[in-house]
């Protein structure tokens, strides 16, 4: 028809003994140009003449193959990699019916290979690219700089890894890292991948220069993660600077590891200390020379020396040694440890409903193929493109966009150290510039933060390298869609929205840049491999337009193999609420022409500024308060964070409800957990509103929070006044 082009795929089985027939028919209805409601960004067709998937067509026709041959489609994709020995017999094994077993996904299973290899050895070797940057580092001052190759950073690797062997670390150990965005960082992921040994990297920016600590995550947070994965080695740095707020990462590993003591799992062996605020950042040769100095002076105390500032480093002469007196020393050669496809690559946590963390497992080469596969179609990428991906490398958007997938595509990213406003409102756009970065990927909430600031800082540079840009983290509303595409993307880059999650490993449902039309706001189609399906309540499968549970029908390779050591709330979590399914607890809609756009969380999880965090691991950190008697935690929209935490605390008998309090209530949070989950909004609640049977009723809350008058039925609350007194309580600002 004239709007829309309508695609037919039609299955026919016939069983000619018992007359049975069978049909399936896919229809794909492609967004018509005249259509009135929703503008629809198409692609530009110039990034059309060159990409890897040019139209529409193409995508469809892949995506076809992918679900229809997913053996074929995923044996043609492994063949760019190095296999010691080849994947062979079935591709994929899966189970994601409870109630048929334990749930299980191995892609490739019996294949022999290695992730470092793949993403280094094979660039430098088989593709001679030694010579080309693999990372250009840019450090919290714009005069802080550094360029890798992935020659030079194959041999730091083998170095790193040759001294991480010394240190004792064998294949399968846990080596938990808490370092800044630095090329050390790098260097440790691949060094574990290399040996064997699986990394679960612990830190995690955040993007807000007015938090006044550098990590999303406490000593204490550290400290749980490292006891979850019984971690052998602890690789952290002496300090950093982000924006103009210097932290001692020492100082908070110190405390992580005495609370690991305390936690009776004193696991760490050894830790590696990257001297990096003293040397690298800081580095004037005046500072070094005194920062040598001082070391002399005393073995017991480090000092750094920063703008006249000096920052004491405790230091356990048993346990601590500095990266460079470990790593600079050895050799350049290390001989990759030959894994199974299915060996663990590493632990990443993400926030569980229940409040403690979750140890996300990815394995080594579904990751590889799918991390490498989405980067390579969704950011189109091309040899001479300059990438940037704006998050820390200790979210999965930084594991899979920042390290692998980029990395074994042999492309070029910025490795970007500071903060978005630092030491000028324009620092994005400027390193664009600096750089010529055609690939830009960031979060919603640091275009919000930068929208703020109006078009005048992005107009004093010059973007015109920039070809697509891409989101991550949670739902984008239009208005910063728009403001991403015309401001930034000067209304020619595509900006694709992507969704997935820590359990994904990568994309899942996104647009790709020169085939999906696009509508701002919506994730678009599934990736390659990828489906889709929206459920109600009930389990059952709805069709067409429709609102419910997005869950996932099969495994593509990148998706988790499992929670690291608890297979029971891996299926509890993921699978058990509607067998055969991977249930991915966000909310979905499904249009009219079938695109997928996000709702937002179906439950106890929260996304302030794109980090998820459990209502329950809050709760529990009020709760720790003497003066708390009973707490409640619910979301609130919040302009710039996208959501805010709003508490409901109900005190004890004889304690007040103060200023003093809610400063003590907030600071209680941020030490068990982070400055990331500080509360916007402490209400006093000297009741909660709950059902007869004791539960409190959270929509209430939500709406008390926001201000809804309306609550709509009421008629399973206990005690329906304690409403009343809620709203006369309500916080009304920050
Ligand atoms: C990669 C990442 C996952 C949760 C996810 C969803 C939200 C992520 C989104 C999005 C709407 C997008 N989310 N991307 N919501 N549109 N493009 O964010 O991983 O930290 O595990 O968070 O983030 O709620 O379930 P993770």
């Amino acid at each position: 028809c004239k709007t829309n082009t309508l695609y037919l795929d039609m299955q026919v089985r016939c069983k000619t003994n018992t007359l049975y027939l069978d049909i399936h028919l896919t229809v794909m209805v492609v967004p018509g140009r005249q259509d009135k409601e929703e503008k629809i960004y198409y692609p530009p067709e110039d990034l059309q003449m060159n990409a890897h998937v040019p139209n529409f067509n193409s995508y469809l026709a892949l995506y076809k193959r992918s679900i229809e041959e997913p053996e074929e489609f995923w044996r043609d994709a492994a063949q760019e990699f190095y296999w010691k020995e080849s994947p062979s017999g079935q591709i994929l094994q899966f189970n994601f019916d409870v109630t048929k077993g334990n749930i299980s996904m191995k892609f490739m299973a019996g294949a022999k290979t290695n992730m470092c290899y793949n993403v280094l050895d094979r660039n430098v070797l088989d593709r001679n690219l030694g010579e080309k940057v693999a990372y250009l580092w840019e450090g919290n001052l714009p005069a802080h700089h550094q360029t890798i190759t992935y020659g030079q950073l194959l041999k730091q690797v083998c170095r790193c890894a040759n001294a991480l062997k010394q240190t004792g670390v064998k294949k399968g150990d846990r080596v938990a890292i808490y370092l800044p965005m630095i090329p050390e960082l790098v260097v440790t992921m691949l060094a574990c991948a290399r040996i064997g040994a699986v990394h679960s990297a612990v830190v995690r920016l955040i993007i807000w220069p007015c938090y006044s600590q550098f990590a999303g995550f406490s000593s204490e947070s550290l400290a749980e993660r490292i006891v979850d994965a019984q971690c052998s080695v602890l690789v952290t740095a002496d300090g950093v600077y982000r924006g103009e707020k210097l932290i001692n990462l020492k100082q908070i590993s110190d405390e992580a590891l005495e609370h690991c003591q305390e936690k009776g799992s004193p696991t760490v062996q050894k830790c590696v200390v990257v001297k990096h605020h003293a040397l690298r950042a800081s580095g004037t040769d005046e500072c070094n020379k005194l920062q040598v100095g001082l070391n002399i002076m005393s073995t017991l105390k480090i000092y750094n020396l920063y703008k006249n500032v000096v920052i004491l480093t405790p230091w356990n002469a048993e346990r601590d040694v500095w990266w460079q007196d470990i790593v600079d020393s050895e050799s350049e050669q290390c001989d990759p440890e030959w894994l199974d496809a299915e060996d663990p690559l590493f632990i990443l946590y993400t926030s569980g409903s229940t409040g403690k963390p979750k140890g996300v497992l990815h394995t080594v080469a579904g990751y590889l193929l799918y991390t490498s596969l989405t980067f390579k179609y969704v950011f189109d990428h091309h040899h001479d493109d300059v990438y940037w991906c704006t998050a820390d490398i200790g979210w999965i958007t930084g594991h899979s966009y920042i390290a692998y997938g980029p990395l074994a595509n042999g492309a070029t990213s910025v490795l970007f150290e500071g903060v978005p406003v630092y030491p000028h409102v324009g620092r994005y756009w400027e390193v664009i510039e600096k750089y010529g970065v055609s690939k830009f990927y960031t979060a919603p909430t640091a275009i919000r933060l930068l929208m703020k600031y109006g078009r005048e800082p992005v107009e004093k540079y010059d973007l015109s390298s920039l070809r697509v840009l891409g989101t991550v983290g949670e739902p984008i509303n239009p208005e910063a869609w728009l403001w991403y595409h015309d401001a930034v993307g000067q209304g020619r880059c595509p900006v694709v929205d992507t969704f997935w999650q820590t359990e994904t490993g990568g994309h899942v449902l996104t647009p790709l840049p020169a085939a999906t039309p696009l509508k701002p706001g919506s994730a678009t189609l599934p990736f390659f491999g990828v489906q889709p399906c929206i459920l109600n309540e009930h389990g059952e499968e709805l069709q067409g337009e429709a609102e419910g549970y997005l869950v996932f029908r099969k495994p593509w390779p990148g998706i988790m193999r499992g929670i690291y050591g608890n297979q029971e709330r891996f299926e509890s979590t993921y699978f058990r609420k509607f067998p055969g399914f991977y249930v991915t607890g966000d909310g979905c809609r499904r249009d009219k022409d079938g695109y997928y756009w996000i709702t937002g969380r179906m439950d106890d999880m929260l996304n302030v500024s794109g980090h998820l965090l459990s209502t329950a691991e809050v709760e529990g950190a009020l709760s720790e308060h003497a003066a708390v008697a009973e707490v409640a935690v619910v979301g609130r929209p919040h302009p710039l964070k996208g959501e805010c935490l709003y508490c409901f605390v109900t005190l004890k008998d004889s304690h007040e409800f103060t200023h003093d309090l809610v400063e003590e209530l907030k600071g209680k949070v941020r030490e068990k957990i982070g400055p990331i989950a500080t509360p916007d909004f402490i209400q006093n609640a000297p009741g909660l509103p709950k059902t007869r049977s004791g539960k409190i009723m959270r929509r209430v809350l939500r709406q008390i929070a926001r201000n809804e008058k309306d609550l709509g039925d009421l008629s399973t609350l206990a005690d329906s006044k304690v409403v009343d007194v809620l709203f006369s309580y309500r916080c009304k600002t920050a």
